[in-house]
Formats: structure tokens, sequence, C-alpha cells
């Protein structure tokens, strides 16, 4: 089993700890979706990362679409099987995905665009700090160590491979200090030895 893509990516992270928290062996390629896009076009069209070549050679794409394969397998799924437990836990993840989307889609047009109209600008920055308010009031909300329980779950997770990468990425606009909930989250997920061993300071593309 192959994971493509650099763990600067909040979503080829989560894919990489959930990997590791499962115990499953994987080989890692930290290819980078520009400078090595041929390198694995051929297994994902979209050249985006994460992408998951299993055994077979089968490979498969999105980080949900890649964790639902992966708790299919597993003796303890990362997040509840089914109920209001699962659709919360659903629910904090696409906050905290559809936060890191829109950040990394607005990165890439300040990236190529030297001339962003101020109105879209004021919109991507508002929706990413009101993602950000929001992930913090969950996490202020939180009553146990993690909200899968005493172990971190995919929304756990999710949450703190989003803080960090908007924390480095936008290092401009965010500043974790002002969502102390969720700077408290980061930091108990990033003392974990799972975070630390799957962990790579954000490299902007080129
Ligand atoms: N919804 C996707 C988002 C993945 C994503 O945005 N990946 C970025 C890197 S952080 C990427 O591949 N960017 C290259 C591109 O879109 O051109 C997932 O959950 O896997």
């Amino acid at each position: 089993m192959q994971l493509i893509g650099q763990y600067d990516s909040p979503f080829v992270r989560r894919v990489g700890i959930a990997l590791t928290l499962y115990g499953i062996a994987f080989e890692h390629l930290p290819l980078s979706t520009f400078g090595d896009a041929d390198a694995f076009r051929q297994h994902n069209p979209l050249t985006r990362v994460p992408t998951l070549v299993l055994d077979g050679g089968e490979a498969l794409i999105d980080s949900a679409a890649i964790l639902d394969h992966l708790d299919q397998g597993a003796d303890r799924p990362l997040i509840a099987p089914s109920g209001p437990a699962r659709r919360a836990a659903l629910q904090r993840i696409a906050l905290a995905t559809g936060t890191a989307d829109k950040a990394v889609s607005f990165f890439y047009a300040r990236l190529f665009s030297s001339n962003l109209d101020a109105g879209f600008v004021a919109r991507c920055e508002g929706q990413i700090k009101g993602g950000l308010a929001a992930l913090d009031a969950g996490c202020a909300a939180r009553t146990t160590p993690w909200w899968h329980g005493e172990t971190p779950g995919h929304d756990d997770i999710a949450v703190a491979c989003v803080a960090r990468f908007l924390s480095e990425a936008y290092a401009h606009l965010v500043k974790l200090d002002v969502y102390p909930a969720l700077a408290a989250h980061s930091r108990a997920a990033e003392a974990l030895p799972v975070f630390q061993a799957v962990c790579q300071p954000f490299i902007p593309p080129q």
C-alpha cells in the first residue's frame, strides 16, 4: 500500500495518522502535487493528494473515501458506527475539512493571481475565520479528552490537522491563540507520538 502526498496537507496527514493508528503497513511517497504531478497522475487523474494505492494497484482518492475504506477493515474504527455520535463526528469533520478546502483553493488563487477582487478576499478570509470559530466553539463544549473518547478519532484528527495547517499556511491571518480551545486541542494532539511521526512543516507550492 502506498500513500501519495506530503504531510503538510491536512488531508494527507489525517490519512497517514489513521493508517498508523490502525497499524496498517504502508509506504509513504511524499510527492508534490505541483513538482511531481506527472509521477502520480496515472493513479489520480485529478492530480490531487491524498491518493492511496492499494496492494492490488487500485487507487483511492479523497481523504473521506480513503478513510471509509480503511474503517471497514478496522477492528476498532476511529469513528462511531452509526447514530448521533457518528453524525456529530461527520459534522465536525465536514467543518474542519470544509475550512481546509476553502483555505487550499484560496491559497492557490492568491498564488496564481496578482489581482484578486477585495470582496472575494474578504469573503474567503471570513469563511476561514468562521470555520475556525466554529471549531473553537466545538472544542470548548467538549466534556471528554477527545470527542472520540479517551483516544482521538477521525474528527479529533481532522480538526488538529486543519488547525496546524492553517496556522502555518495562513500565518499572517490565523493566530491559534485567538481560538483558545482549538489551540489547546492542537497542542494536545501535536504532543502525541503519532502526530509527531506523521508531520511535515508547511512548504508552499512552487
Ligand atoms: N477533498 C479532498 C481535498 C484534497 C486536497 O485539497 N488536496 C490538495 C493538497 S492539500 C491538492 O491535492 N491540491 C492540488 C490541486 O488541487 O491542484 C480530500 O479530502 O482529500
